[in-house]
């Protein structure tokens, strides 16, 4: 950051995200934006939501009431790759047709197009790997920022293969522990499913889920998949429970090794209206957040996360909607706390 850097002032034109203007080489956050949602099911947008995140934490205060100053840490949001909006654009006119079919079934050119959607997942998820274990041997603290929910895959294995035990936290309104989708093997909805097959993740805490299948339900054992639901969050607190004392009894089976996936749909959909797939119930955003201080509070280690399913309003001003707003405050929360647990 330069000596002359005032983080009482408004953001100049032309710096980086959170009005910031580190380079790669000295902010110890590197953000890497995945603009890709080939694959969502019900609305798409999500491949808006890096820059429209972008654009709008410059409107975030530097200073914040619980998280302190994560700017000193320095934080370099990288530019949006063009390999991914590439691959984004030739999933999304392949991924189209079978989306409006609700599946490929018996159709061999649309069983074609999806198996070519999952050629490029997968090239995503390697290429992720790569660009993410860099990060990660340079030191960084990696955050990334989708697109869909399908999209840090990659990341999250270049995490695990740098832990014997970690756990993975997991915010959003569906389990996503489905094997494949709509005729798509690395859904959206089929990340868990993937990650629980990583060996290092010893355990998966879902928080906030109130919208999934049989399937899903029966994969949560309350062993190494355990699940706060939002039907029992809501319980809690319509009960009047403490819910500070709530959160401490479900992290305490945890690991001290954390990689957080936040899918921005585990809030309550009057903070993200524009999202993918909206459900009605879920967190607050000062519910989410004191979820992230007990588990830092905990002593445990936030290595890495990302934050997924922000869209902007279609048709909106990208950067000055409601749904970037709080999508980059919330990246603003979960980049301090990641900060505080190292
Ligand atoms: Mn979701």
């Amino acid at each position: 950051m330069a000596p002359s850097f005032d983080p009482s002032a408004a953001a100049a034109p032309g710096s980086g995200a959170f009005g910031l203007t580190d380079g790669p080489g000295e902010a110890r956050v590197h953000i890497l934006p995945i603009p890709f949602d080939a694959t969502c099911s019900f609305r798409r947008g999500a491949a808006g939501g890096p820059e429209a995140i972008r654009t709008a934490s410059a409107q975030v205060e530097l200073h914040d009431l619980v998280v302190g100053r994560p700017y000193e840490a320095g934080i370099w949001m990288a530019p949006s790759p063009a390999e991914v909006e590439a691959w984004n654009a030739e999933a999304r006119a392949l991924a189209d047709p079978i989306l409006a079919a609700g599946g490929p079934g018996a159709d061999t050119e649309l069983l074609g197009n999806a198996a070519r959607v999952d050629a490029i997942q997968q090239e995503l998820e390697a290429w992720l790997f790569e660009r993410a274990s860099l990060a990660l041997e340079g030191g960084k603290l990696l955050a990334v920022v989708g697109g869909d929910h399908s999209v840090p895959l990659g990341a999250i294995r270049a995490h695990a293969e740098r832990h014997r035990d970690l756990a993975v936290l997991h915010f959003d309104a569906h389990a996503d522990l489905r094997p494949g989708y709509e005729g798509f093997s690395h859904s959206h909805a089929s990340i868990l499913h993937h990650v629980a097959r990583l060996d290092p993740v010893s355990s998966i805490l879902q928080v906030g889920v109130r919208d999934l299948c049989e399937e899903e339900r029966a994969a949560i054992d309350g062993g190494r998949i355990r699940a706060v639901f939002g039907t029992d969050w809501a319980a809690a607190r319509l009960e009047g429970r403490n819910l500070r004392a709530l959160i401490r009894r479900e992290l305490e089976p945890l690991p001290r090794d954390v990689y957080v996936t936040f899918d921005i749909d585990g809030l309550d959909p009057s903070l993200c209206p524009n999202t993918g797939t909206p459900v009605p119930g879920g967190l607050s955003f000062d519910e989410a957040s004191a979820w992230l201080e007990e588990l830092v509070r905990s002593g445990r280690r936030i290595v890495g996360f990302d934050l997924c399913e922000v869209a902007p309003a279609p048709g909106g001003e990208a950067g000055k909607g409601w749904d970037e707003i709080v999508g980059s405050r919330l990246l603003y929360r979960l980049i301090g706390f990641a900060l505080g647990s190292r």
